[in-house]
């Protein structure tokens, strides 16, 4: 492969870069250059399309200095980096963070006006990069976010998926599946470096020789090999003129295998090798929170991490480097299980291609890793059956084994005679067929092991992985969640960020999130209280016409705005949401209750399935369903709607959470590890619904017990609950108003008198309810009945909005971003 390093020209002085002038004359130039040789076209000729690949080719000008410029400042005084492995990265749309970033927002919005071009236009041209499922994917975007603002260096290795998360319509009232295909327009943001492209080997077997000292040495003959092509995306800081790098990998042929097979005339078999090389990069597997067990993810997660390790260790650090001292120039961070493989990879590079002793090799490998667990559902963790390994990366299994040999004997050595205690802590389950624990591969070898919130850490430590934090309670730490208040509050939110800087002064807070405090005073402001919530107001306006342009749907405007948003996952409870709405519905139907007794609201769903997850379909049909009944019932004309727009993604959810009045955040407790959104509506004066679960322990504590509606039972309520015997229908038959709900449900009531239709999700609530939406029906109804009571009270309401606001600045990811570094990273 040629270039793989740079060409030995130092003699050449690197010349200071400068992008084009800060102005608006010289924004327009330079984007006239790139809209005449970039796209080759004439203005009047250009179409939308035109001009934004154009535009965004100009913003990456200014970026691509400082780029340039951070690169050449770390060179000169190299410090310990990050290097970030995660198989997502759900960026978003890129052109608002961008000229955000390099400060460039008005004179473009001039200098294009000057052409007769609206900047808005060419902003929702963009198709954002769907790399990513949910909150896992998204917090590795915020994450790289802020290290770029804080100017740690850090490298972000990930996938380039060809088609990113499934586009998601609904044909009568089901869930389709649309492939995303991102690249079709184009990709501006985006520069591919073929020459440093790294060939990454599968199949085969190993062979064992030993040399003249009896060393035994083990080589690797693989089968079969792809090319992994990096490509490259500027991840911007703010205001630091500090530019990241993102390395996404792309798979290809190589082409030694492709000629070979070509020249010996099947050109169709060659056509064929093509194209099983590119798949591996081809599609994101949609499944959240669940592992999928298909060999082809088990390529991606080797084929990135393999491309990743080379590049830094061949590519990145000097010709010369002595690897002995790789752990004080880099720490890997695995962002769940999907880059786990790493671990026996280092191994491999270091016993095998680099000639270490094993011994040695492992005391670096366990100083080079941590690992981020992001999850407390015991089947959402990583196993990989050993033949599968074995098939694809031999050499790994061996290590693996051999990683695991060494690790039972460091338990038999701590626990004489506890044979139990050995078989529940190996790295290869015996049952129900052998496999590799992911997890327990990472916990053996990282140095620290975190959770994602107080409690899910707190969990993780004492149920997760009980023996492993007996054996060495020191690796185990917490690092809370937070989200980037660059993209989640100054860019979505643009008119409560005016605010916000106009009554601190200065937009200090934009980058140091804990002096939103100082909004604390203006809650008990009157007129502050009356802008803030025309804040509210304008933003529900600008969500209402966008969901009229873009999914034909129609909302009262004075109503409530109760939103859940996120992955459909049965732990999540969707389906207790369902059973209120539906409660309030037939309360009124039944007559029970008169329609002017309920505070007018309408409820926002926002939620996709994976393909292949049963339960979760049939819930989108079923809120489909109730949502066509109550919005067609002329009794509920605005004071009671449900709308569930198609495709909810991070470009909607900008313009969702702003206009929330209610986040509802309602998992089981002891279920969701952290969530991130629950801290996005808090930051945009939400006031949240929810169980004690994951962040909403944190956020509740810091808003106070008074702006925040706490319900359900506690994590050791459920436990007790379950040890107990958990008997839904005893929930049901014993309260009318839910027995009246899921009788409805259930009845073909909304489902056009199609029971079967329903039938799925009301069996399942009846008869087995693992995630118990009926034990927590009462609380929840009788919470939401407070939120009515607390909404009436509109200046009181306000006041709770501005302090969960004011409370909420320690849900930045800078903040995360600093506790990875004084608790896992020791820099
Ligand atoms: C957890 F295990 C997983 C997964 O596969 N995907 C995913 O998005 C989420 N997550 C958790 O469910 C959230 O509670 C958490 O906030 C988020 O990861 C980030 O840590």
């Amino acid at each position: 492969l040629l270039g793989t390093r740079s060409t030995p020209t130092h003699a050449l002085a690197a010349v200071p870069v400068e992008g084009p002038p800060l102005t608006v004359d010289g924004f327009v130039e330079a984007f006239l250059q790139e809209l005449h040789f970039g796209q080759g076209v004439q203005l009047d000729r250009s179409t939308v399309n035109d001009q934004y690949l154009a535009l965004a080719r100009t913003v990456m000008h200014y970026m691509m200095a400082e780029w340039l410029e951070t690169g050449r400042r770390r060179r000169a005084e190299p410090t310990k980096m990050i290097g970030y492995l995660s198989a997502e990265y759900l960026l978003g749309r890129q052109l608002g963070n961008a000229l955000l970033a390099t400060e460039l927002t008005e004179v473009a919005e001039e200098g294009l006006a000057t052409l007769g071009i609206d900047l808005a236009t060419l902003r929702s041209q963009e198709i954002e990069p769907g790399l990513g499922n949910g909150g896992l994917g998204r917090l590795a975007a915020c994450f790289i976010d802020s290290l770029a603002v804080m100017d740690v260096p850090c490298i972000a290795y990930g996938i380039r998926y060809e088609y990113g998360i499934f586009r998601q319509t609904f044909f009568n009232n089901r869930q389709l599946e649309v492939p995303d295909n991102w690249l079709r327009l184009g990709s501006p943001w985006e520069f591919p470096h073929p020459e440093r492209a790294v060939q990454v080997d599968f199949g085969g077997h190993t062979e064992r020789t030993s040399d003249e000292n009896g060393r035994e040495h083990v080589q690797w003959v693989p089968s079969w090999n792809v090319q992994g092509i990096p490509y490259h995306y500027m991840v911007p800081g703010y205001d630091n003129k500090a530019v990241n790098t993102l390395r996404l990998w792309s798979a290809q042929a190589t082409d030694a295998f492709n000629l070979q097979i070509f020249n010996s005339g099947d050109h169709a078999e060659a056509v064929r090798s093509q194209t099983f090389a590119e798949n591996i990069s081809k599609v994101l597997y949609p499944e959240d929170s669940t592992p999928q067990g298909r060999e082809l993810r088990l390529q991606q997660q080797y084929f990135f991490v393999a491309c990743s390790l080379h590049d830094y260790i061949e590519h990145t650090l000097p010709a010369d480097f002595d690897l002995r001292k790789l752990p004080d120039q880099i720490i890997w961070q695995l962002n769940d299980t999907h880059p786990v493989i790493a671990i026996p990879e280092l191994m491999r590079i270091l016993v095998d291609v680099k000639g270490f002793e094993w011994a040695e090799a492992w005391d670096i490998t366990k100083r080079c890793f941590a690992y981020t667990c992001h999850t407390l559902l015991p089947e959402a963790l990583e196993v990989w059956p050993v033949d599968v390994i074995g098939r694809l990366l031999p050499r790994h299994l061996e290590i693996i084994f051999r990683i695991n040999e060494d690790f039972l004997i460091e338990v038999r050595e701590r626990f004489p005679g506890d044979e139990l205690r050995v078989r529940r802590m190996s790295i290869i389950a015996e049952h129900p067929e052998r496999a590799v624990r992911m997890a327990y591969l990472a916990s053996v070898a990282a140095t620290k092991i975190n959770g994602v919130a107080a409690l899910h850490s707190e969990l993780l430590r004492d149920k997760v992985l009980p023996d492993f934090s007996e054996m060495w309670p020191d690796k185990f730490t917490n690092v809370t969640n937070g989200v980037t208040p660059r993209r989640f509050l100054r860019l979505a939110n643009p008119k409560l960020s005016e605010l916000i800087t106009e009554v601190l002064g200065d937009e200090r807070w934009v980058t140091d999130l804990d002096r939103l405090s100082g909004l604390e005073a203006y809650a008990d402001d009157a007129s502050f209280r009356e802008k803030f919530r025309q804040v509210k107001a304008a933003n529900k306006t600008r969500l209402f016409e966008l969901l009229k342009r873009r999914d034909g749907i129609d909302v009262a405007p004075d109503n409530m705005l109760d939103v859940m948003v996120k992955r459909l996952h049965e732990y999540k409870r969707q389906s207790l949401k369902l059973l209120h709405i539906v409660h309030l519905y037939e309360s009124v139907v039944s007559g029970r209750r008169d329609i002017s007794d309920i505070v007018p609201r309408t409820f926002v769903f926002g939620a996709k399935a994976a393909p292949g997850y049963h339960m979760a379909k049939e819930t989108i049909f079923l809120i489909n369903s109730v949502a066509e009944k109550i919005n067609s019932d002329s009794r509920m004309q605005g004071r009671l709607a449900v709308v569930f727009p198609a495709n909810y993604n991070v470009t909607l959810a900008e313009r969702l959470i702003p206009a929330a009045d209610l986040s509802e955040q309602i998992s089981l407790a002891g279920k969701e590890a952290s969530g991130t959104g629950n801290m996005k509506f808090a930051l945009n004066g939400a006031l949240t619904i929810g169980t004690d679960d994951g962040a909403n322990v944190e956020i509740r504590k810091l808003v106070g017990d008074d702006h925040f509606f706490l319900f359900g039972m506690s994590e050791p309520e459920v436990a007790e609950l379950g040890a107990r015997g958990y008997v839904p229908s005893s929930f049901y038959e014993q309260n009318e108003d839910l027995r009246r709900a899921v009788d409805l449900l259930g009845s073909g009531e909304f489902t056009g008198s199609n029971r079967d239709a329903a039938s799925t999700v009301v069996n399942d609530l009846l008869w087995n309810d693992r995630f118990m939406a009926l034990a927590d029906f009462q609380s929840y109804v009788e919470a939401q009945a407070r939120v009515d009571a607390a909404y009436a009270d509109t200046e009181a309401w306000t006041r709770s909005a501005i302090l969960n606001v004011a409370r909420t600045g320690f849900f930045s990811s800078d903040r995360s971003m600093r506790d990875y570094l004084d608790r896992i990273w020791l820099r």
